[in-house]
């Protein structure tokens, strides 16, 4: 800003015309799926986030300053999201940035922010290696090595079962991850799998590979996809008479399962988060309340994780002295965060050290314990 200008804007805040607040905004950065198949989690995100935000502003911002969401759809593309991060980052001069939806997505995106040493947290980030990019990596989202082994050993716990086929998405960063986890925690369950098979982004016909499933009578079927395959998968497995139990990733936990496979298609499937819409805890009964006001329905594990995002950074923002000097607040917003604790609408939250792939201290993960549900006529069931 021209020196004149400031005089001009400082004169115009102290004669009261222009609110000091306005001077101070803090502009944070959301980038999410907001068209496409991913979609199905990004709105539910967004919305979160602005839930929190306007909360927190209605309580008075951050040390009297109001937080700016700067909002931008990155279509759950990979491409998209390194776009998107760069006009975030580069041209709008955002302090940090939520996002992206896809773990990958984030692979592709999260370094252009490393680089540009400005904070990117994830709140949908479950697959292997995200936070491994660096030390401005941060996500909430619990991972699929964590969440899988509870997910298997209690499905195994309350239904016997003896084996499973799996059947997972072969070309995307976070589906993959799924099978990789799920394939770890079979093996070291001593679960065995009858076939394995895959299916790819954009496939809508799933019957050769359930087909050969129900030809091999397993007890279970563990799926790593998303809902944009994974729905179909549902409809077409039952379809086939295929009545097991369906073991899902992060990539099935959507009250969205309940309109994309109807009629019952979606009974029977087993996912693990930390988050429940059944958790009477008053931070999660006041999230939920305060979502069906807002947005005229009920929200996900999506829209808690990034709730409770946006207020993990407002603590760390509570503590970051703002100077104006962006590089400086990026890396003092960075190093507030990984000592944030925080009980939201997901229980209580605190960050764990990631590693990199050389085993140097990198980002940060989510240090949640999930808890396992199944589904049963539209609910989910603990
Ligand atoms: N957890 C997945 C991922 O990391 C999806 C996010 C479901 C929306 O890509």
């Amino acid at each position: 800003m021209q020196s004149k200008t400031k005089k001009l804007l400082a004169a115009l805040i102290a004669a009261g015309i222009v609110p000091a607040a306005h001077a101070a905004d803090i502009k944070l950065g959301v980038a999410e799926a907001l068209s496409g198949g991913a979609a199905q989690y990004g709105v539910s995100i967004r919305n979160g986030f602005q839930l929190a935000a306007d909360e927190i502003n209605a309580a008075g911002g951050i040390n009297g300053n109001k937080l700016v969401l700067v909002v931008e759809d990155e279509q759950g593309k990979k491409e998209e999201a390194i776009n998107v991060f760069k006009k975030l980052i580069f041209k709008d001069n955002v302090l940090m940035v939520f996002g992206p939806t896809l773990s990958n997505s984030a692979q592709a995106a999260d370094p252009i922010a490393q680089a540009a040493k400005t904070v990117a947290f994830g709140t949908s980030n479950t697959a292997d290696g995200i936070t491994s990019i660096g030390n401005y990596v941060f996500r909430n989202s619990v991972t699929e090595a964590d969440v899988l082994p509870a997910t298997i050993s209690t499905v195994k716990a309350k239904t016997g079962l003896k084996n499973v086929a799996v059947l997972y998405g072969n070309d995307d960063v976070f589906t993959k991850s799924g099978y990789d986890n799920f394939k770890k925690a079979l093996e070291d369950q001593k679960i065995p799998v009858t076939t394995t098979e895959t299916f790819a982004k954009g496939d809508v016909d799933f019957k050769a590979q359930l087909t050969k499933i129900k030809g091999t009578n397993p007890d279970a079927i563990v799926l790593s996809a998303l809902l944009a395959e994974g729905a179909p998968i549902m409809v077409q497995a039952r379809q086939l008479g295929l009545n097991v139990p369906v073991i899902g990733g992060n990539g099935m936990n959507s009250v969205k399962i309940f309109d994309l496979a109807p009629g019952g298609a979606s009974n029977n499937l087993w996912i693990g988060s930390p988050w429940s819409i059944e958790n009477k805890a008053p931070e999660n009964v006041k999230f939920i309340d305060a979502y069906k006001a807002k947005f005229n329905g009920s929200p996900d594990q999506f829209a808690a994780q990034s709730y409770d995002a946006m207020y993990i950074v407002a603590q760390a923002l509570k503590n970051t002295k703002i100077t104006g000097e962006l590089p400086k607040d990026r890396a003092a917003l960075r190093d507030a965060l990984p000592s944030v604790t925080w009980t939201g609408a997901t229980g209580a939250f605190k960050f764990r050290q990631a590693n990199d792939r050389a085993g140097k201290p990198a980002g940060y993960d989510a240090d949640q314990a999930p808890i396992v549900s199944v589904t049963k006529d539209g609910k989910y069931v603990i």
